[in-house]
Parts: C-alpha cells; structure tokens; sequence
C-alpha cells in the first residue's frame, strides 16, 4: 500500500485556534523515541491506553483509548474526532509538533503483536508550511490542511520541517482484530471519504553524484559522527529521488571503506530502524 489521502474535513479555525493554544502550553516531556529524529519532535498523548499523559509508547491495545489529562484540554479536536470516526478501535491520538528537524526513515509496528495490516494510522494535519514533508516508499507528499491522510507506518516513512515554524499534525492509531477491514470502516459518514484533494508531491531532483558526497564523509567516519552523518545523508530522499532508506546503507558503505569496526553498529542501525525491534528496544548511537 502506500500513504494516501483518504477524506476530508472542514474545521473551525477559531475552536481550533483555542487548541493550538492549549497545545503551545504543554509541559516538555522527555520523548519516548529520542533515537528516531533530529530537532524538536514533541509527541504529546491526547487519548492513550493508560488515560496517562506521560505514556507516550505505542503498544497494542485491545480497550478504547481513554483520553488524558492533556486531552481535556483540546476539547474541539476530541470532537472533531469523535464527530468524524468510528472510534471503536482507535487505541491513540497524539498531537505532534515538530520544528526546525525531521523524523528518519524508519517502519512502526515492527515492536508488536499483531500482523502489519491491522494498524492504520491517520493523520489530521491542523497547522503546515511549506518546508514540511513527509515520506514513505513510494513519494515524498505534503499534508495539507483540511486533507485527512493515512500513513503507512509499516512501509519506511520520515517526516521533517525545515522550518522553525511550527508544524503540528493530529496522529490517530487504530488497531482492528483483523486484517481484513476497509479504510470507510472508520467514518461515521461516508461521504467524507468523496471529492478529495489532490496530493501535494513536490518535485525531486535526480542525484547523480552521490559516491562524491559520500567520498567527502569517509575520512572522519567515526562513533562520534554517525549521528550527524545519518543527520546529513538522510535528508537527501526530501529533495533528491533517491530510496527513502538509501541512507542506511550508505552509512554501512562508509563504514565499511573507513574500516574500523563500526560496519556491524551501522547493521544494527539498519535492521533497527527498518526491520525489527523489540518492543522498548533503543539504539544507542555512541
Ligand atoms: C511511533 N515509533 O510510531 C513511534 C515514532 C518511531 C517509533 C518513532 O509513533
Ligand atoms: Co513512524
């Protein structure tokens, strides 16, 4: 499959606005996934398992989300949520701001149970610019407001701003029993599923140099650089038509023409962020 936009929704700005608000005035809490991003990247739980704000892993749940403690206090968007969507299996909804960073490729669900098709992931855009993107295996897009998008966590995607303005986007997770639902499943009215937008896909240049960029990192390849080379080279998919996880093995190819012994941790890095992890797991960059 691949990310998509899937309805549509018209919001009032002014209710909303009162949210954003809210949401400017959230405590900073420490990220449940530091090793997956760069910059500012907070992920605030609105409704979550616990009903406890300061639970922000994702995890499998088989009881409706109870909304937190940070939840009261964005009234309109529970409404907005509750008015658009079935929730009966919808197990999280976070409010994510992220400025002036970006999210690496990486695949979600890796760390659960269940089978790969029976998450779906929504995302409500409420505030962009146009220095924002995501991306997954297939395009690089740009959510738009008013646009109602699933993401597909089980392919490799990333998400950035390049921007310091802000970027804050509604993440909704489901959980189904079962494999074999239908995306219209979850709309209370199907009609919010007609007439919908065009994707905003920005153009990518083609990148024919990259063995000089790399030549160019070799020589101070060491521990302590990793982060900031990944930092460096996963940037690249956003702008040039190359593979969203190419990054990764770049990283392995510059370990391995730098010798050393940090070909194995790039491996690790790889199969981390793109393949398997257990659930809790981290990945230690030093
Ligand atoms: C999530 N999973 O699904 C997190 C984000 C990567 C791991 C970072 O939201
Ligand atoms: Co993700």
């Amino acid at each position: 499959m691949t990310s998509q936009i899937i309805g549509k929704i018209k919001m009032d700005d002014s209710l909303l606005q009162k949210d954003l608000e809210a949401i400017s005035k959230f405590p900073i809490l420490e990220e449940a996934y530091p090793e997956f991003g760069t910059g500012t990247w907070k992920n605030y739980s609105l409704w979550n398992k616990s009903g406890d704000y300061h639970d922000m892993q994702v995890q499998d749940s088989d009881t409706p989300a109870k909304i937190t403690e940070l939840g009261e206090q964005t009234p309109y968007i529970n409404r907005v949520i509750k008015e658009t969507f079935d929730t009966t299996y919808l197990r999280m909804v976070r409010a994510r701001n992220l400025v002036n960073g970006f999210v690496f490729p990486h695949r979600d669900f890796v760390e659960l149970n269940r089978k790969q098709e029976q998450y779906l992931r929504v995302f409500l855009p409420l505030e962009t610019n146009t220095d924002s993107f995501h991306a997954d295996e297939n395009h690089v897009f740009q959510m738009q407001k008013n646009e109602i998008w699933k993401l597909d966590a089980s392919l490799v995607h990333s998400a950035a701003n390049f921007s310091n303005n802000t970027r804050i986007h509604v993440c909704l997770d489901f959980q189904f029993p079962t494999a074999d639902f239908a995306i219209e499943d979850i709309f209370l009215n199907k009609d919010t599923m007609l007439d919908l937008a065009t994707p905003t896909r920005p153009k990518r240049d083609k990148l024919t140099n990259i063995s000089e960029v790399l030549d160019k990192y070799v020589k101070d390849f060491e521990p302590e650089n990793v982060h900031q080379t990944l930092v460096d080279l996963a940037k690249y998919h956003f702008y040039y038509d190359v593979g969203i996880a190419d990054c990764y093995d770049w990283l392995i190819d510059l370990a391995q023409k730098a010798g050393g012994n940090i070909v194995e941790k790039m491996q690790v890095l790889k199969k981390f962020m793109i393949e398997k992890r257990s659930f809790g797991e981290q990945f230690s960059f030093i």
